[in-house]
């Protein structure tokens, strides 16, 4: 790392103790940074770096509710409002017991750059809470969403901050959310989050458009290779909405997805992921994977070791942060892996994106790849403020223009900076440039 950087970085660090997931974000940015700075010195000397590792406004707060036995339970909640130079503060909720200011500060910071390279107007910033909903009733998941929002409502507003989902807050979570927001307010702010449902100021696409996106993207990784995603034998990890949503589309493109899994486990499937039975086991029961497998022949669950054991040549990582390994990254690039597609924020370790680079597998990086979710989030934004709602073809063709034009500028900077073809570079940089202009036109903030 440029030696400039790296006395920043250290900074950071030492500002940030106990963080592991942002100071792995942020060293992983840095590292990509040192040519810009050789081109714009001054942005060392408007100290944009030390600024955008620092967020704009972090909230902590109790969130108190009852269990259906009457129990008083406490959760904490967090908001990081992490940076409003290109616009309001956007990015989603999490609900999973792994939540703390750590693991939201890492989100953030990512989302900055990710939102940025949608080229929509939005800022960047994540929240969610320790709450863990599995096992809750709907219920219990309604009174704590009402007191969740009780103290979130203050903070946020369709030119403020909007939320929307992430792992652990889906339609169901987004619903009751607002409900409250609105109650309190006592007003219909259709903008104040996103992912509602139809006909409550919802956007067609929305819900498949993480997934979608990040298939969307690595189709185009795979089209500068002069190959596609036809033919292709994918395993996806995780079986939530970023990864039902990749499977659907990967199979629409002629690939056959063979394995997907959850934190119980894995299947595989080598006739194809019945997306239908998936989606009914996941979406519509709340079932686990194991159901799934129960429910078709032919196919084999797994509960020990990690999906990543399936052979595949493309990989579509959709859990969560650093789920996949260096140690399995090496065992998928031996058995002939081409791609990978980030549907997860930061789900290959830092060892896992050195092995890929290496071999010359594609990688697509979370804040490119999947930032199609967020990205048909301010097309939702743009039918509420226009108080207007579009097709889904009409959405769909706007989804596929913006991840078509996020590769694209991605592999024109990695190329502008002598690096073809290294996505992550690319994404860092024209992400970064994005809001450091920004930042210097709008002085000292
Ligand atoms: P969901 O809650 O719908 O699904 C999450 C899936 O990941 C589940 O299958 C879950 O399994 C699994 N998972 C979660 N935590 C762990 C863990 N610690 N270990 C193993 N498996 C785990 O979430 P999403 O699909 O929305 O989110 C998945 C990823 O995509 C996250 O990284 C999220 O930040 C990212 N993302 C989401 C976007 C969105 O629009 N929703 C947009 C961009 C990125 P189980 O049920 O067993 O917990
Ligand atoms: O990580 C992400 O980009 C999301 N969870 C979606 C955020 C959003 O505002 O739609």
């Amino acid at each position: 790392m440029d030696a400039r950087l790296e006395a920043i970085r250290d900074t950071v660090l030492a500002r940030n103790p106990g963080e592991a997931e942002f100071h792995q974000a942020v060293v992983e940015v840095f590292e990509s940074l040192g040519p810009v700075h050789d081109r714009h010195p001054e942005l060392l000397e408007a100290a944009i770096l030390e600024r955008l590792c620092e967020p704009e406004r972090q909230i902590i707060f109790r969130v108190p509710w009852t269990d259906d036995a009457g129990r008083v339970q406490i959760n904490r909640g967090f908001r990081v409002e992490f940076n409003s130079a290109l616009g309001p503060y956007k990015g989603g909720l999490r609900f999973h017991p792994s939540v703390y200011l750590g693991i939201v500060k890492f989100l953030g910071f990512e989302q900055i750059f990710k939102n940025a390279l949608t080229g929509m107007p939005i800022g960047g910033g994540k929240g969610g809470s320790d709450f863990d909903p599995r096992g809750r009733s709907d219920a219990e998941v309604m009174r704590f969403c009402q007191s969740f929002m009780t103290e979130l409502y203050r903070h946020i507003g369709e030119y403020t901050d909007v939320p929307a989902g992430d792992i652990g807050v889906g339609g169901r979570e987004i619903g009751y959310l607002f409900g409250q927001y609105k109650r309190i307010t006592n007003r219909y702010e259709s903008g104040v989050l996103t992912g509602k449902g139809i006909s409550w100021g919802g956007s067609l696409v929305r819900p498949e458009a993480t997934g979608f996106g990040t298939v969307i993207f690595t189709q185009e990784m795979l089209n500068s290779r002069g190959t596609s995603f036809d033919g292709q034998r994918v395993v996806v990890s995780g079986s939530g909405n970023v990864a039902i949503n990749a499977i659907a589309k990967a199979q629409s493109l002629g690939a056959t997805v063979v394995a997907c899994s959850d934190s119980s486990g894995y299947v595989v499937d080598e006739a194809g992921i019945d997306v239908g039975l998936l989606r009914e086991v996941k979406e519509v029961e709340r079932g686990r994977l194991k159901d799934y497998a129960e429910r078709r022949a032919g196919v084999s669950y797994v509960n020990v070791g990690s999906v990543w054991n399936v052979d595949a040549t493309v990989a579509l990582p959709c859990a969560t942060q650093n789920e996949l390994d260096g140690g399995a990254a090496a065992r998928l690039v031996r058995n002939g892996l081409l791609a990978v597609g980030e549907g997860a924020n930061m789900p290959s370790t830092r060892d896992a994106v050195a092995v890929f680079q290496d071999a010359g597998v594609l990688f697509g990086p979370g804040k490119a790849a999947n930032a199609g979710g967020v990205a048909t989030s301010a097309l939702e934004m743009q039918q509420n403020a226009s108080r207007d709602s579009w097709s889904f073809e009409h959405t769909e063709e706007r989804l596929t223009e913006i991840m078509v034009g996020i590769h694209d500028r991605c592999a024109a900077t990695a190329d502008e900076y002598g690096e073809p073809g290294n996505y992550v570079l690319g994404a860092n940089i024209g992400g970064f440039v994005k809001v450091a202009d920004a930042m210097l036109a709008q002085g000292l903030i």
